[in-house]
């Protein structure tokens, strides 16, 4: 056993620092060397201790140099719209343009549209005005704007409705009192008994009497108890001799007069 323990110890002095002897007495480590022998007799004791305890923390070190330059951020958003530069320099003249339609040259020209227009229209009036004496003259009534017109036939409801548009008016639809006695007028060149159909009906709701064109009757001149809807046949209208109204059956004939405007 103590030939082991002298081994070891001559190994922890080899691979440890040695030690040697100061001049002033003192031993200290001298790197890399075999002075085992020299310093082993001022350390005439056993083998080093243990490594003390880790000493206190250390003051706060000094501040660290400045890092380097971080890398280029994002690019921002547009800013705001800069105060209006300067007004530049006046550039030079332009060509000289193609000389215009004068003013007073385009008012010429919409002059004389309007005078041919103007012309067309009378030209058109007249014409019309001929057909309206014409009307007349074959024993139509005049009322406003408005020729009632007989061809002398009786027809039933719908062929006088049809009748008229052919020729390009509508059945007999006074809307006032002086229209109805126009079309009361054609009754009396037609004999004291004349009934002629009025281009009124109540086909569509039973009660609500409506024009050809679906608008409700504005003027009505009903006889006495009219309209009764008789027999509960009765969707059509005549207007007497007498210029009153009465609801009839639309199946029956009546004298067809027109009204063109
Ligand atoms: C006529 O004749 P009568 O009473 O069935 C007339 C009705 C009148 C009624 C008035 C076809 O019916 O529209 O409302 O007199 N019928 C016809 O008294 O003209
Ligand atoms: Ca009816
Ligand atoms: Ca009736």
């Amino acid at each position: 056993m103590r030939f082991i323990q002298l081994f070891s110890f001559l190994l922890y002095g080899l691979f440890l620092n040695a030690h040697t002897v100061t001049d002033n007495g003192k031993c200290e480590d001298v790197p890399n060397t075999c002075a085992v022998i020299t310093c082993s007799a001022h350390h005439p004791s056993g083998l080093p201790g243990r490594d003390g305890r880790d000493g206190k923390e250390g003051p706060k070190g000094e501040k660290g140099e400045k890092g380097p330059q971080g890398s280029r951020g994002i690019q921002g958003p547009p800013g705001k719209l800069g105060p209006p530069g300067e007004k530049g320099e006046r550039g030079s003249v332009g060509e000289k343009g193609e000389q215009g339609v004068s003013a007073t040259s385009e008012v010429d020209v919409v002059k004389e549209q309007l005078n041919a227009f103007q012309k067309e229209l009378e030209t058109f009036q007249a014409s019309l005005m001929k057909y309206k004496k014409i009307l007349l003259f074959h024993g139509g009534k005049q009322s406003g704007d408005k020729v009632f017109v007989t061809n002398g036939l009786e027809e039933n409801f719908e062929n006088a409705q049809k009748t008229c548009k052919e020729a390009g008016g509508v059945l007999a639809t006074p809307r006032n009192a002086a229209e109805n006695s126009a079309a009361q007028e054609i009754l009396h060149t037609k004999g004291e008994s004349a009934k002629a159909f009025l281009g009124i009906s109540d086909l569509q709701v039973e009660g609500i009497f409506r024009y050809i064109s679906g608008e409700k009757i504005l003027f009505t001149n009903w006889n006495l108890g009219e309209p009764n809807n008789s027999k509960d046949n009765e969707d059509c209208v005549e207007v007497q001799d007498n210029g009153k109204w009465n609801d009839i059956p639309c199946n029956l004939l009546r004298l067809v007069i027109c009204e063109f405007q």
